[in-house]
């Protein structure tokens, strides 16, 4: 029987969906004055900080604390801030972590680290490109450090990358923190908007894009609309038929219930192919994340079976690094799902 507050997701596992006030609850009881998902920012100091009677966890670490991912935070330890500023949307920070490189912080979560960054950025822009044959008008929503962009630039085909990032402070700081994420900007065919990802989408004409990638912070704050039934409407309008979409689809340790809505609006939507994969990246929540990849009605997709591999390219494009992460064999694997999740999401196979 599930206990107040408890929802079970469709699955077997009990799976917690923060009500509304819980959340609220929460981000109160966590509130450290300067943030709004109430993350403990560790000093360096000695002494153990106390945050509203509550330990921060440990001196000289940065902990993850978010209702996103209520009752867990992954901590690293933290050598030395190097930039925090309010920018319009949010809270921007980069720390030098003793483990894991530089870090960019959005609101308190991590967004990249240096050392896991490639495993992300390569599985949401080779999934969806390799699956379609010769992409050429490609835009990112979001994906404002750039590192999309450097994936994307790897194909020859591609002869126009559109990016809209709604902050430029996370632009510009990516620039001067994390040269081999931004590096992507150094290709002559991106083209950079600064504004809101779902207005852009909205003015975009019909049939624009052989693939839109959206590279979101979590739903919420400034990412939330990203998540809802209306941008993907705009998002099936700007594709061409047949063309692919591939976004952030959070983990399904953490948010089935996310998950649950988000391929629930992709099935009404997208009426070609509707998949979900996911991979590791040891410093987000849980250690996975997942990706939505849909097609709009047209030439059929098989996103199990890329038509376009790029793994074996001998030209790494603007890139100028061979991939780390992404290959074939585990681009396959990322549609295996645990049987919790695949009653959730494929329903109809089981
Ligand atoms: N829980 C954090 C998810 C962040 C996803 N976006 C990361 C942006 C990297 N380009």
């Amino acid at each position: 029987m599930a206990e107040e507050g408890i929802i079970i997701s469709g699955s077997e596992l009990p799976i917690k969906r923060p009500r509304e006030e819980e959340l609220e609850e929460t981000m109160a009881e966590n509130n450290n004055g300067g943030n709004d998902n109430g993350v403990s920012l560790v000093n360096n100091g000695e002494e153990e900080q106390q945050v509203n009677g509550l330990s921060a966890v440990i001196p000289g670490w940065f902990s993850e604390i978010s209702p996103m991912w209520p009752g867990e935070a992954h901590s690293l330890k933290v050598e030395k801030i190097l930039f925090q500023e309010k920018s319009k949307y949010q809270n921007v920070m980069v720390f030098q972590s003793a483990t894991y490189g530089k870090v960019l912080v959005l609101d308190g979560v991590i967004q990249l680290t240096e050392r896991d960054e490639c495993a992300y950025q390569e599985m949401i822009t080779h999934l969806p490109l390799s699956s379609i044959p010769n992409p050429k008008k490609v835009l990112v929503i979001g994906g404002g450090d750039g590192g999309v962009l450097r994936e994307v630039a790897r194909y020859s085909s591609v002869d126009q990358i559109d990016i809209c990032e709604i902050d430029e402070m996370v632009v510009t700081v990516s620039k001067e923190f994390f040269p081999e994420v931004a590096v992507g900007y150094d290709d002559p065919r991106v083209n950079l908007h600064i504004g809101d990802g779902v207005a852009f989408l909205k003015a975009a004409p019909e049939g624009t894009y052989d693939a839109v990638i959206v590279d979101s912070s979590d739903p919420i704050g400034p990412a939330q609309e990203l998540f809802e039934k209306p941008f993907f409407e705009s998002v099936a309008k700007a594709l061409r038929p047949g063309g692919v979409v591939c976004t952030q689809a959070e983990s399904i340790w953490l948010h089935m219930h996310i998950i649950e809505d988000i391929v629930s609006n992709c099935r009404q939507i997208f009426k070609g192919s509707v998949n979900y994969a996911w991979t590791t990246v040891p410093t987000y929540p849980s250690g996975v994340i997942g990706f939505m990849l849909c097609s709009t009605s047209g030439p059929a997709v098989d996103f199990k079976n890329p038509v376009n591999p790029i793994d074996d390219a001998k030209d790494h494009g603007n890139a100028k690094r061979p991939l780390k992460f992404y290959n074939s064999e585990i681009h396959s694997a990322a549609f295996c799902l645990p049987s919790f999740a695949k009653r959730v999401i494929e329903p109809k196979a089981n």
